[in-house]
């Protein structure tokens, strides 16, 4: 560690990451340690890159800058967004050919492990591999799902892949906007896959189904029970299902919940139109099974473009990101009008003791808020 530094651990692709700065006291006469003013702010002001440096950087592939220009849109400060739209704006034209995959699967269920086997494989092809997550739980642990980024040490180290752990949740639109500007920004960068990992809770396998053209489904080995208590709405998500750490003396038992698994989806709904959902069997330790699930990804792009169903996905896609967009900029100015602010412990109060409707409190909140943005 040297002088004005932060540590030599800390990332230096996300230096934005870590806000500790180790910074020399100054000893005074009276042998008080002081702290200089602002410096810190000042010096990462200006080592900041400007929107052209994040741009050509992004198009380069330069991973420090994209990762920085990740760290953009993930910011919360309110400067930050407007740069970051502006720099997001630059790059839509840039945004395309990828295809998107999502990955689902209770905790456990060996998602890091396979991306890390998957990803690895499809670097080998040449292709080039960005790794993103949602973590629906962050907000309450402020964790980070993809923080296990020691499960995918070979892909981390590879200059193929770039691996980006989950963002945390914020005042300027949730997680499921950060994710995919910055899915958006991958794309411009040139990645072929981008790989978009998700613990399976609920309702992230929904939010995830959104924003990707292909989603998987990762279960385990079990018994007839569990699979008939599987919510038959997750199944119906997903374009394929695979039945994960098929390897060793699971390898069989594997094979039998595989086979179970087609006879259920035989009876759903697909989740793509034109694509029948099967279920396959794999293992990221011996890494049987994973060529062939490339294979079916393979297959289901070239007949959902030729169908035209990859393009309408798409575009839905596209719509429903501006309408929870602007669900998204309505609750945060609303939420945070002075006025609102001001009125709605009291509101909250009266409606709680009975004394006002709900109906009426809205209507006067609403009025607040519509009246001083006149
Ligand atoms: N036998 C076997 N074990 C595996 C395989 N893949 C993963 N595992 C093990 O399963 C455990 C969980 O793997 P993870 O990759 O962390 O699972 P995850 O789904 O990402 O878990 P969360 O991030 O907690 O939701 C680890 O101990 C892995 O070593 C596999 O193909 N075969
Ligand atoms: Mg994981």
């Amino acid at each position: 560690m040297t002088g004005e530094q932060r540590p030599e651990w800390a990332n230096p692709e996300e230096p934005d990451k870590f806000s500790t700065v180790i910074r020399k006291g100054k000893e005074q006469e009276t042998g008080e340690v002081t702290f200089q003013k602002n410096v810190r702010f000042q010096k990462r002001g200006s080592t900041e890159p400007s929107l052209d440096e994040l741009y050509e950087g992004v198009l380069k592939g330069d991973r420090s800058l994209l990762a920085r220009a990740i760290t953009l849109v993930e910011s919360n400060a309110e400067q930050h967004f407007q740069k970051a739209q502006a720099l997001l704006q630059k790059l839509l034209v840039h945004s395309s050919k990828s295809i998107r995959i999502g990955i689902t699967g209770v905790p456990g269920a060996g998602k890091s492990t396979f991306i890390e086997a998957f990803g690895t494989y499809l670097c080998e092809l040449g292709l080039r591999v960005a790794v993103l997550a949602i973590d629906p739980s962050s907000k309450i642990s402020g964790g980070s799902i993809l923080g296990d980024k020691t499960r995918m040490e070979t892909l981390a180290r590879n200059p193929k892949a770039f691996i980006r752990p989950s963002p945390t949740a914020g005042k300027l639109g949730g997680v499921h906007r950060k994710t995919r500007e910055a899915m958006l920004i991958c794309e411009a960068a040139g990645f072929d896959v981008i790989l978009i990992e998700t613990v399976g809770v609920g309702q992230s396998e929904v939010i995830i189904r959104d924003m990707v053209d292909f989603f998987m489904l990762l279960v385990l080995t079990g018994a007839g029970d569990e699979l008939q208590g599987m919510k038959k709405g997750i199944m119906e998500l997903a374009d394929c299902l695979i039945v994960h750490k098929a390897d060793g003396t699971n390898k069989q038992n594997a094979e039998k919940t595989r086979k179970e698994y087609n006879r259920i989806l035989h009876f759903l709904q697909p989740a793509t139109k034109g694509w029948g959902t099967k279920a396959y069997t794999c293992s990221s330790l011996t890494h049987e099974g994973i060529a062939d699930i490339w294979k079916v990804i393979q297959t289901f792009e070239t007949t959902v473009k030729s169908s035209g169903v990859f393009d309408e996905r798409r575009k839905f896609q596209s719509r429903e990101w501006l309408y929870s967009m602007i669900t998204d900029t309505l609750h945060y100015h609303f939420f945070h009008h002075p006025g609102v602010k001001n009125l709605l412990p009291k509101y909250e109060n009266e409606v709680i003791t009975g004394d006002v409707t709900v109906a009426t409190a809205v209507e006067k909140l609403y009025e607040t808020f519509i009246n001083s943005n006149q």
